[in-house]
């Protein structure tokens, strides 16, 4: 994060905007407005990723802003621009995500400095490995006098590419669970444990997997996953005493997802008592479902009718910072089309002329916004 922190900020300084790493290793570049006190737009995305991920998501909607930047070609606006590059937005190391995020809206709280990575370092102590100071947290926060976010993203699934759309714009991102599950059985010898005595924790965890997979096909529009699966004592010749999962639950509705992280825990709760183990669960995240700001994606809409192409506008599946953002600032995003629909895999890619065409949509965006009445009275307001 370091080399790319120092990749990003070589570009940031050269098209003149002041960059700092704030105490949640958000990189922060902010490109002064015409006046000094003009109110600013934030943009930007996440910097980390997942494992053996692809190189488009989240870094490439920091390069693109960069981009703007260096489109714009010295000009300012009636607003400043701040390009953020978010830390720990996947929540990958500690289980928790948009950490980065919930610094700049007050948020990294001290639960949260607390959460633990699988070797027992807390979120504050890998903040101070990586030289920052904690206690400067909230400096990271917002000041007031931002009027919107706008996140360019690639779009991670298939409908772009379906609808021969090149860029998309956000209605509402999907709200998300995030739990982790635990199944208790008794470890064994795997040779001499009849069947009919045994308590495996991997069979009872294997059986619920299957139970979530089966859920969520009875219910429409939603996904849940069972993404990793750790077990103890973990040998061939061992009968398992522990199996931690994790699960993902999304839905557009935030009442369907709830209804749905319920009867997965009762259905665990229920596999667990016929097979003579006990589970237990953790929730990690509870995001609610959040909507774009209508002004935002009016605007955006007619951003990308002027690149000549039609707009479509859709729920997002994937969880983003601008869900985070949008409890303090209006928050939009503008979707890449993803080739194959494929993500969070090395295989993921993102056609240059659609960058092309959101660079385009971009400065068609500011000279709206700098031009737009409603702007001016927000920016008022900011
Ligand atoms: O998992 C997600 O929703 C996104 O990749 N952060
Ligand atoms: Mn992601
Ligand atoms: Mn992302």
């Amino acid at each position: 994060m370091h080399d790319c922190h120092r990749e990003i900020a070589v570009w940031m300084a050269a098209i003149g905007a002041e960059v700092r790493i704030d105490a949640a290793g958000n990189l922060r570049g902010f490109y002064a407005g015409a006046e000094s006190k003009a109110p600013r737009l934030l943009m930007g995305s996440h910097l980390d990723t997942v494992p053996n991920a692809g190189a488009y998501d989240g870094v490439l909607g920091v390069v693109l802003a960069v981009a703007l930047l260096e489109a714009l070609e010295g000009r300012r606006l009636p607003f400043g621009i701040e390009v953020v590059g978010f830390s720990e937005e996947e929540g990958v190391r500690f289980g928790v995500p948009f950490v980065g995020s919930r610094a700049l809206t007050g948020r990294l709280d001290r639960e949260l400095l607390e959460r633990k990575d699988s070797r027992g370092i807390s979120v504050r102590s890998a903040i101070e490995e990586f030289g920052l100071n904690p206690q400067e947290i909230p400096r990271a926060a917002l000041g007031n006098d931002n009027f919107g976010y706008v996140e360019f993203h690639i779009e991670q699934g298939p409908v772009l590419e379906a609808r021969k759309r090149p860029l998309g714009v956000v209605d509402a991102i999907a709200g998300q669970s995030r739990l982790e599950f635990t199944f208790v059985g008794r470890a064994n010898h795997a040779g001499t444990t009849p069947m009919h005595l045994r308590y495996d924790a991997i069979a009872g965890a294997a059986e619920w997997t299957t139970a979530v997979e089966r859920e969520a096909n009875k219910i429409s529009g939603l996904v849940a996953t069972v993404g990793k699966i750790e077990a103890k004592p973990g040998a061939t010749n061992v009968i398992a005493g522990e199996a931690r999962l994790t699960l993902d639950v999304r839905h557009g509705l935030d009442q369907v997802r709830t209804r749905a992280v319920e009867n997965l825990i009762r259905e665990a709760e229920e596999i667990a008592r016929r097979r003579g183990l006990s589970v237990s669960q953790n929730i990690m995240l509870n995001q609610q479902a959040v909507s774009m700001d209508p002004f935002l994606i009016y605007e955006i809409e007619q951003a990308i009718r002027k690149t000549g192409c039609e707009p479509h506008r859709m729920v997002s599946g994937a969880g983003h910072d601008a869900m985070i953002l949008a409890e303090k600032v209006p928050a939009a995003m503008i979707f890449l089309r993803t080739p194959g629909g494929i993500s969070h895999h090395p295989a993921e890619s993102v056609a240059t002329e659609d960058v092309a065409k959101a660079i385009e949509c971009g400065l068609h965006l500011l000279d709206q916004l700098a031009s737009s009445p409603t702007l001016q009275r927000r920016m008022c307001r900011a």
